[in-house]
């Protein structure tokens, strides 16, 4: 059976990541999506695997089976690709975060989805395609046996930043409005068994890795017998985690012991009102500084998620994240504009003002919908802003210098400095510049949110 499996990458990010330079290397982590699909296959079957960002999509056409993978921002490429498989007849299934969100809009576009995990889907559906009896929807077992030992190999390692990345655990508890992976995994944190996780990394030949979990650190037992099994490994590695885990000095040391060397938290927001309206009031940033300097005690670094575009947040909010961003010691930070993503609470709230369904600008990017009290165009313009003048080669400097002095010294040093020019090379390669709004404002123009107040809920 041949087998072709694409990652799509949409407009700007096919462009940049065949570049010499500033190409989103330290971005691109293993394909873990398509890599299971491979370890699942039957072992005679023939696979081309395909991440778009870096490989071009081959012109053949004798394949048996096209599986594309998309998320939000990638569905109208994987869909314009499935649209061009199918029309030589070849059956085409969709799975990710977008097909699982939204299966219906998928399967305009392809002959099967999957929905959810793969573990359990993909064999069955395999078997269904040999026997002429392929179902529309196929349900994966997030609760499933995940394969161990994946073919990282068949990725060029000159390509990523690591083919070294895994998870211990899948989704989470937490439902805040505007993410998917509460909605998509209803709430439920899954963990892998420990053996399994550990062995995995054991198999991994270099010293870093990473773990894809969305929150390692959500069940404490699991996560503390886990770090107690990582630590003799000697790797050092980075996840994503809750700010709460400040307020436990136990499990910050075992997260130091077993070579944590930095976190993302999606801090969001600095206005309390905005968090809690948004269902994640259990961040307080009230607290954020005196987290922040508990965590570099621990010598691991902090890149914080933030957010701009929520109901209160108005021209003046750019400058006083910056501040504050500075003033509570980030060592980076994710900017994303407020994106209502299909299957999430967000999107049925927001549906009266979307003013863009371009599923591609659905990137975090882009500005898709009317904001409350300001313009798109000064969302967009000041996200931009911040972004350029959070990574000028000063401040980059000026934040990444200290962790010489910090525990680890040297070799924790290196993380949040390659991280930090990374993003400014993502600054150069699209080419974001911005300004602040509340310096230069524009002419005023009604704004048809703030009149008719639609969105109470969001306010404080
Ligand atoms: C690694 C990662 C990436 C990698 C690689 C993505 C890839 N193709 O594998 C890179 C860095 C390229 C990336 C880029 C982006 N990402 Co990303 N990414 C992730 C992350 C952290 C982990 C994905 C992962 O490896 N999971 C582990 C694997 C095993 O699980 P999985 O991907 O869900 O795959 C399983 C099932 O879904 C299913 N499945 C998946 N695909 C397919 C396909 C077929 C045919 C079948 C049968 C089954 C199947 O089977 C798999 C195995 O069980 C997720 C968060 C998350 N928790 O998933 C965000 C996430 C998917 N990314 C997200 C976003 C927004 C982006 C970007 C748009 C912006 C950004 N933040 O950088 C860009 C898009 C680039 C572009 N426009 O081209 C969002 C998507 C939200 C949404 N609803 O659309 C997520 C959920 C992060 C978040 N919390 O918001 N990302
Ligand atoms: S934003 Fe973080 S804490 Fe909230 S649901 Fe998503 S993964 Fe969980």
């Amino acid at each position: 059976m041949k087998i072709l499996l694409i990652s799509p990458a949409s407009g700007c990010w096919r462009k940049v990541g065949r570049r010499k330079l500033f190409n989103g290397r330290t971005f691109r982590f293993s394909m873990l999506s398509l890599l299971t699909l491979v370890k699942l296959s039957p072992y005679d079957a023939q696979i081309t695997l395909i991440d778009e960002q870096i490989d071009e999509v081959p012109p053949d056409t004798d394949f048996d089976l096209v599986g594309i993978t998309c998320m939000t921002a990638t569905a109208p490429r994987a869909f314009e690709l499935a649209d061009h498989y199918r029309k030589y007849n070849i059956p085409v299934v969709l799975g990710g975060f977008f097909p699982t969100l939204n299966p219906d809009l998928a399967l305009q576009h392809c002959d099967a989805v999957v929905i959810g995990p793969a573990m359990d889907a993909w064999p069955k559906l395999l078997d269904d395609l040999r026997a002429n009896r392929l179902q529309k929807r196929y349900y994966g077992n997030p609760a499933g046996q995940v394969p161990a030992s994946l073919p990282r190999h068949l990725l060029d390692k000159s390509k990523y930043s690591t083919t070294y990345a895994t998870y211990a655990t899948m989704g989470c508890r937490n439902r805040c409005k505007f993410c998917s992976i509460g909605t998509l995994y209803k709430s439920q944190h899954y963990c892998r068994p420990i053996p399994d996780v550990i062995a995995e990394i054991r198999s991994f030949p270099s010293r870093f890795f990473m773990f894809v979990d969305d929150n390692l650190t959500q069940n404490r037992e699991y996560i503390l017998n886990l770090l107690k099994e990582l630590a003799p490994l000697k790797k050092k590695w980075i996840t994503q985690a809750s700010i709460e885990i400040a307020d436990d000095p136990d499990l910050l040391s075992a997260l130091q012991t077993a070579g944590c060397v930095g976190l993302f938290i999606g801090l969001e927001s600095f206005t309390q009102s905005v968090l809690t309206l948004t269902e994640k009031g259990f961040n307080v940033p009230f607290h954020y500084k005196k987290a922040v300097e508990t965590i570099h005690r621990y010598g691991i670094f902090v890149e914080a998620g933030i957010i701009f575009g929520f109901d209160n947040d108005d021209i003046h909010i750019f400058q006083s994240t910056l501040d504050l961003l500075e003033d509570i010691g980030i060592d980076a930070v994710q900017v994303s504009i407020l994106t209502s993503l299909p299957g999430t609470p967000l999107y049925e709230e927001f549906k009266p003002r979307i003013t863009d369904s371009d599923w591609e600008h659905y990137d975090y990017r882009h500005v898709v919908f009317q904001p409350r009290l300001m313009s798109a165009a000064q969302l967009q313009a000041g996200t931009d802003w911040v972004i350029r003048r959070f990574y000028s080669p000063w401040r980059i400097l000026r934040r990444t210098l200290r962790w010489l002095a910090a525990p680890g010294g040297l070799s924790n040093f290196i993380y949040p400095f390659v991280l930090n020019w990374a993003y400014f090379g993502r600054v150069i390669s699209f080419k974001i510049k911005g300004y602040n709004p509340a310096l230069q404002p524009l002419p005023f123009v009604p704004n048809p949110i703030a009149q008719k107040n639609l969105h109470p809920t969001f306010l404080s």
